[in-house]
């Protein structure tokens, strides 16, 4: 889009309403969508920014089948937990809505009628796994079975999360159903596809006219279109009991396709806010559309949802997708399912008043450009020595010491000398500078802008030390205040998309209206004589034990549902397995080291030379009960010494998933010495 857009439809990935919203949902669209549409309402722009629960799909239904209760109940609860999550963390929706409701249910359903009567859609009859207990398809993540590429044991119809290859059901070695336990088998069922294949021609030249777009998301969407087979056709349907019924006539007990229809919600949500008035941000070319999700997200928003507009026609398509990668907790992907997470209403919880610190936190920390960690240290880190020491510490400053020399009035400043004059002007660009990184999606940029701000501010307090000079100086002492009230003024109105409530509560203390983002570009906000009042301290300090609780409360929680296998390593060249020189040997003494719990030492026959070795077994073995044993000895591995006893060498242990050990024995009529291969 060139020209200067008419209005902006602002939409952040609907989150599915089976569990509730944590950090890396915030950090990868949340809190940089709303900071855009905060940014732009400041701007004046004609702005909607919709959200809602995604209700459908496999994932609520395993959520009820795990609970035991129905998907009206699930989606019930945690679109309500969500919402009023989003509403304290100050995530500024227009409208928060669902896609269980009855004017998505309408849309969903007109919109696939409109591409069905236009002959948009392929009908095909395929073969999909049946469950002959349950009497039902199964979706790909309901059957389970071995993976074939790393043979784990538990892979999912879609994907094996143990070595990661994504699958279909049909691969599976020995699939079962996760609904009965029963051997699925192939039944045949009709469906209706989004022929992607004779489209991609059309979406192609749609992603090439976004070169502009982040060069993550805009590699992916090149990545699919040249794989190798290309876009292939996708079923639009699916065989469940929980959705968006098919309106068609021979379409019993079918769905549409939960990533058809969730898309279509933003669209939904926009017809139960403004009635007809919806069209304006949907169709017409002066709209600019942003589409703020994560980026397991992006082929859903950039290729298959532009297919279905382009096929019904009449809608402008995405402006923007500024996708993020993923944000990691503790070193670690977060994960709903082994419970590794921090989740968004325990935290605000956990830390009432403070739900700015972690916006400031993920906006700082944001994975714009790859993924990154959030780790509890970096967030005391960042809370303490950056909003506490730099922010809070100057604006306090500034409002105690008006209010001390003052009375809380600020005084006439007289003339001010150039620096004085230097740091007003870099108030009055500071708005062109920080919009220029708002507008182009980098946040992380935008907000360290923003603080430098503060850091300008708190050095010229630091430099100037008003607290002195006051005794010897007051008139220059004035004109010190009188700058960094308007730094703090210019602070307030900056900070607004990304801390909306600090910058509310030091609004006040300022006495001070939100101004548009434009009228922001000056030097002066406050007059001689205006009054201010103190505002508290802005942030708290946050001590160790709060941060040590936070990092015990995460691994008391967390369930391990990790793989029993661990995944094989990097595959090897014989030239690398041959180095190894493997020997049958037999430990003649064995005796604990000192000082080491783990630890034993031990000599071991190895039929031409007796060695010693130190072998960290202690824990699973008395050394009195080795003498005899036969092992395998990695016989030319580098001797070396371990708590001031040589280790020539080192015993082969098998260790099962609970970590207990035991010895790879060779028979014993194997004479020591002998070669094993
Ligand atoms: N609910 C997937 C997700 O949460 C999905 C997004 C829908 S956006 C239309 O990752
Ligand atoms: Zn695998």
């Amino acid at each position: 889009m060139s020209t200067k857009p008419s209005r902006y439809t602002v939409t952040a990935a609907l989150p599915y309403a089976n569990g509730p919203v944590h950090i890396g949902h915030l950090a990868g669209c949340f809190i940089p969508s709303d900071i855009y549409a905060r940014y732009l309402r400041k701007k004046g722009e004609d702005v909607l920014f919709v959200c809602g629960t995604d209700e459908h799909g496999a994932a609520i239904n395993m959520k009820a089948q795990a609970e035991g209760t129905s998907p009206r109940e699930i989606v019930d609860r945690y679109h309500g937990i969500i919402k009023d999550s989003f509403d304290k963390i100050g995530v500024s929706f227009d409208i928060f809505s669902r896609t269980s409701n009855k004017t998505h249910h309408e849309t969903a359903q007109a919109f696939f009628k409109e591409l069905y009567d236009k002959g948009s859609l392929e009908e095909k009859v395929t073969e999909q796994y049946f469950d002959p207990e349950a009497q039902q398809f199964i979706a790909d993540r309901y059957i389970i079975g071995e993976c074939p590429n790393c043979h784990y044991e538990e892979a999912y119809g879609d994907q094996c999360e143990n070595c990661g290859r994504s699958l279909s059901p049909t691969d599976l070695i020995n699939p079962k159903s996760k609904l009965s336990g029963s051997t699925p088998v192939l039944k045949e069922t009709k469906h209706w596809f989004l022929p992607l294949d004779h489209l991609s021609g059309k979406i192609k030249s749609y992603i090439e006219s976004h070169k502009d777009w982040k060069p993550n998301v805009y590699g992916q969407c090149m990545s699919w279109l040249d794989a190798g087979d290309g876009l292939q056709a996708r079923s639009m349907t699916r065989d469940l009991d929980w959705g968006v019924p098919v309106p068609l006539p021979d379409a019993e007990g079918k769905v549409l396709y939960v990533w058809f229809d969730a898309p279509i919600g933003y669209i939904s949500a926009t017809k139960e806010l403004l009635g007809d008035k919806w069209e304006d941000y949907w169709c017409k070319e002066d709209t600019k559309l942003v589409h703020f999700i994560g980026k397991d997200n992006i082929v859903f928003h950039c290729i298959i949802f532009p297919a279905m507009l382009m096929e019904h026609g009449g809608f402008h398509l995405a402006d923007d997708v500024p996708a993020n990668e993923f944000l990691n907790l503790e070193g670690k992907k977060i994960s709903t399912s082994r419970n590794w997470a921090v989740w968004l209403h325990e935290y605000l919880e956990d830390f009432q008043g403070q739900e700015d610190v972690l916006r400031y936190v993920l906006t700082a920390t944001a994975p714009e450009s790859k993924d990154n960690d959030f780790t509890w240290k970096d967030f005391q880190t960042r809370n303490n020595s950056e909003l506490v020491a730099i922010l809070g510490n100057f604006i306090n400053r500034v409002l105690v010491l008006v209010q001390k020399y003052y009375e809380g009035k600020l005084p006439e400043y007289g003339v001010l000398p150039s620096s004085d004059l230097e740091i007003l002007g870099a108030l009055k660009t500071a708005p062109a500078d920080i919009a220029q990184s708002l507008e182009k999606y980098r946040f992380r940029e935008a907000l360290g802008k923003l603080m430098a701000l503060a850091r300008l501010g708190n050095k010229y307090l630091a430099d100037e030390e008003p607290w002195k000079k006051v005794k010897t100086d007051p008139e220059r002492t004035a004109q010190i205040l009188f700058v960094a009230s308007q730094i703090s003024a210019q602070l307030a109105q900056l900070m607004e998309p990304f801390m909306p409530f600090t910058a509310e509560k030091l609004r006040n203390a300022l006495g001070l209206k939100s101004l548009p983002w434009a009228e922001c570009a000056k030097e002066i906000f406050l007059a001689s004589g205006s009054e201010i009042q103190t505002a508290g301290h802005l942030f708290q300090k946050i001590e160790d034990v709060v941060i040590e609780a936070q990092i015990q409360k995460l691994e008391d929680s967390k369930t391990d549902t990790s793989p029993k296998y661990e995944a094989l390593k990097e595959e090897i060249q014989f030239e690398d397995f041959s180095k190894l020189d493997l020997r049958v040997g037999e430990i003649i003494k064995a005796e604990k080291v000192k000082k080491a719990d783990k630890l034993l030492h031990l000599e071991v026959d190895l039929g031409f030379e007796k060695r010693s070795i130190v072998s960290g077994i202690a824990e699973h073995f008395k050394p009195e009960e080795l003498a005899g044993t036969k092992v395998t000895v990695v016989a030319n591995l580098a001797p070396r010494k371990l708590r001031g006893v040589l280790s020539a060498g080192m015993i082969l242990m098998a260790e099962d998933s609970n970590g207990k050990l035991s010895f790879t024995s060779p028979p014993a009529d194997m004479p020591n010495g002998s070669i094993v291969r």
